[in-house]
């Protein structure tokens, strides 16, 4: 067992918990080696000289933020390729993310979602591609009682723009959403999707923003109302998340386990019901 009955209890709760200290250090440390050898290779590609330092464990990301100032789509490249370094899927398909979904969801079947795991990278002031306020499972389908789990590679400070949590809103249920691009940067699929009434449902609850360190775990209810800080400091946040979905489940059952955006799939095909053509519904 890795929880305890108070931390299972309170999970049900605030659907959301911080577990200090979970991964061991060299699988942490594998990752950081993977993203500095992705960012070299993306360099090579492009022509550039590498006079990045050594690896170490709180510079894996030398070099990163000079390549995107010269080309903002460099970065691109790099976001996409950071979630194929091999030992991420091993992080990913531990066998503690199924232990842990079995104690927080008893007789659950753990899956993997497909498509649904990456690494972030949140840069400074780059607001645009943070996540709106939202919930897992329109994003993600597959089955309402889901878990994300979510693991920064750099220590998350208040000025990193720590990921925001509006406890207990899993009770709410799935809840309703529209289509909208505060921005103008052109949002699509489940970056597009906006809560309906977003700031009734923020009013009179405590947010949580916890900060955290690599290594720590942060597990998130399918259903509970999260968002992106905002970074205001000087570096990029890298964060791991990955998603996993219950194939006991009835909904999921349901519908097939039907995967969303990642599957090709517009979430509104199986759950018309969520989707709303205004802010207010
Ligand atoms: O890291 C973030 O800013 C957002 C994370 C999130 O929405 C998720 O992991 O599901
Ligand atoms: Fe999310």
């Amino acid at each position: 067992m890795y929880l305890t009955d108070e931390q299972r209890a309170d999970f049900a709760e605030t659907g959301i918990l911080v577990l200090a200290d979970f991964y061991a250090s060299e699988d942490i440390a594998a990752i950081k080696a993977g993203i500095h050898e992705v960012i070299g290779a993306v360099m090579q590609r492009h022509g550039l000289p590498d006079t990045r330092p050594l690896l170490a464990p709180d510079r894996f990301d030398a070099g990163y933020l000079d390549l995107i100032k010269q080309n903002r789509g460099w970065g691109g490249e790099i976001y996409d390729l950071v979630k194929e370094i091999p030992a991420f899927s091993r992080l990913i398909s531990h066998p503690a993310h199924s232990d842990l979904m079995r104690e927080l969801r008893p007789g659950s079947i753990p899956a993997i979602t497909a498509g649904g795991a990456g690494i972030r990278i949140d840069n400074p002031g780059e607001d645009r591609f943070r996540a709106m306020w939202h919930q897992e499972y329109p994003a993600q389908l597959k089955s309402p009682d889901g878990l994300v789990f979510w693991s920064p590679l750099v220590t998350v400070t208040e000025d990193l723009g720590p990921v925001m949590v509006c406890p207990g809103s899993q009770k709410l249920g799935p809840l309703p959403v529209y289509t909208a691009d505060p921005e103008g940067a052109g949002r699509t699929g489940a970056y597009a999707l906006k809560l309906v009434n977003e700031e009734k449902l923020l009013a009179g609850g405590g947010l949580l923003a916890p900060l955290t360190e690599p290594r720590d775990l942060v597990i998130l209810d399918f259903l509970v109302l999260h968002a992106s800080g905002y970074n205001r400091s000087a570096r990029s946040r890298w964060s791991m998340q990955f998603r996993y979905y219950n194939l006991a489940n009835a909904v999921g059952r349901s519908h097939g386990w039907t995967g969303s955006f990642a599957a090709g799939r517009d979430f509104r095909t199986i759950h018309p019901e969520l989707f709303a053509e205004t802010a207010d519904g």
